[in-house]
């Protein structure tokens, strides 16, 4: 095993930073399902006022405030539309549909993560009883398997205009909103403004360790909590997290721009390395994905053998890998990735041997 390892499979692997272990060890607690935790009640307050919404909601993960958002917008039978690409219809396990009832229609995701205006207006149902109702539109922002993408505030107000033209609610899955509103310069309250709902992950770029936000008019919130803890997601002396929440909002969101920087960085130095092919117009924000078919190897080698170097990423298609960069993560550690990727690399040039079972 290599002496140290640089880990960029994802932002979720922050650890918490010294100020946020401080704040947990000091922070004032209470029972949450009572609404007695200080802490939890003021990063509730925090988190609504940073996303220019009326309430917000304290959730474990950020894939239950995406169905808590769901479940509470939605009811059974119904229909939400939303990216082929995005986390709610790819990456949580069904849940708008195994535990709503909730129906998806999948509306293929333009390059650059927005869903086409006239796609998402031809997907809403008209009334007929053949037909499920349309309840809810969902976009992504960072949009991640499109590569980390940020979308615009112009973007963000034609769809919540579309939406709301047709009686719809906008749920924004805005776990990396924060890399986007540092991307453009702007707030993330400006950037949520034309979306109903929205829910932010403290758990990622943000580096605290656990916990989302779901934010919206505080009567829906009041309904969200109700559907919180349908799911199993009211946490007691909560307190503990949230004051790393805190921490995570008032203190690393201007940080996140070293994140971008870095992701540069990487991107212009995998580009250069034999058989990666990297969309150099990318990495906007803090993800790199590459294609890795010209190495010889498929992407599941590509990363078992970069982990045996010491680089821990993460394949996402047969083809491609992504590599997230993130708090804790230096310029350096950019270079000595590059340059262990880069033997890698060498060794494997064609001629220089295949993996056993690497296509030919
Ligand atoms: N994304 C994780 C993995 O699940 C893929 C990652 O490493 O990127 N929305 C978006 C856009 C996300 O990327 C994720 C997590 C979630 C929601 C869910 O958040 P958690 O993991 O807190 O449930």
């Amino acid at each position: 095993m290599p002496v140290s390892l640089i880990v960029l499979r994802s932002d979720t692997v922050t650890h918490p930073s010294p100020a946020m272990r401080e704040a947990m060890y000091r922070a004032e607690v209470g029972d949450d399902v009572f609404g007695d935790d200080p802490t939890v009640i003021r990063l509730e307050a925090l988190a609504a006022e940073t996303l220019g919404k009326e309430a917000a909601l304290f959730v474990p993960s950020g894939t239950m405030g995406n169905l808590c958002a769901v479940l509470t917008h939605c009811g059974r039978g119904d229909e939400l539309i939303v990216g082929m690409e995005a986390h709610i219809r790819h990456a949580e396990a069904g849940g708008a549909s195994v535990l709503g009832g909730v129906a998806m229609w999948g509306i293929p995701n333009a390059p650059d993560g927005r869903l086409p205006l006239d796609a998402v207006a031809a997907a809403i149902r008209p009334v007929d009883h053949h037909f499920p109702r349309t309840a809810l539109i969902c976009i992504e922002n960072t949009q991640n398997r499109c590569g980390g993408v940020p979308i615009s505030r112009d973007y963000m107000a034609a769809l919540g205009d579309l939406a709301h033209r047709h009686g719809l609610p906008l749920h924004l899955d805005g776990a990396r909103i924060f890399n986007a509103a540092v991307a453009f310069g702007i707030t993330a309250a400006d950037l949520a403004a034309p979306a109903d709902t929205v829910m932010f992950c403290l758990s990622k770029g943000l580096a605290a360790p656990v916990g989302s936000l779901l934010c919206g008019p505080r009567a829906f919130i009041e309904r969200a909590r109700f559907n919180r803890k349908l799911v199993g997601g009211g946490m007691r002396q909560a307190g503990i997290i949230a004051a790393a929440g805190i921490v995570a909002l008032t203190e690393m969101v201007d940080r996140l721009a070293e994140d971008h920087a870095n992701a540069r960085r990487l991107a212009k130095g995998l580009a250069g390395l034999p058989g990666l092919q990297v969309d150099l117009a990318r990495p906007l924000t803090n993800m790199v994905y590459a294609n890795v078919q010209a190495t010889g190897w498929n992407a599941d080698q590509f990363t078992t053998r970069a982990a045996e170097a010491g680089v821990l990423f993460a394949p996402t298609d047969p083809q491609v890998v992504r590599l997230v960069t993130h708090y804790g993560i230096t310029a350096e550690d950019i270079d000595a990735t590059l340059s262990c990727l880069s033997t890698l690399l060498q060794e494997q040039a064609p001629g220089a041997g295949r993996l056993a079972g690497a296509p030919a």
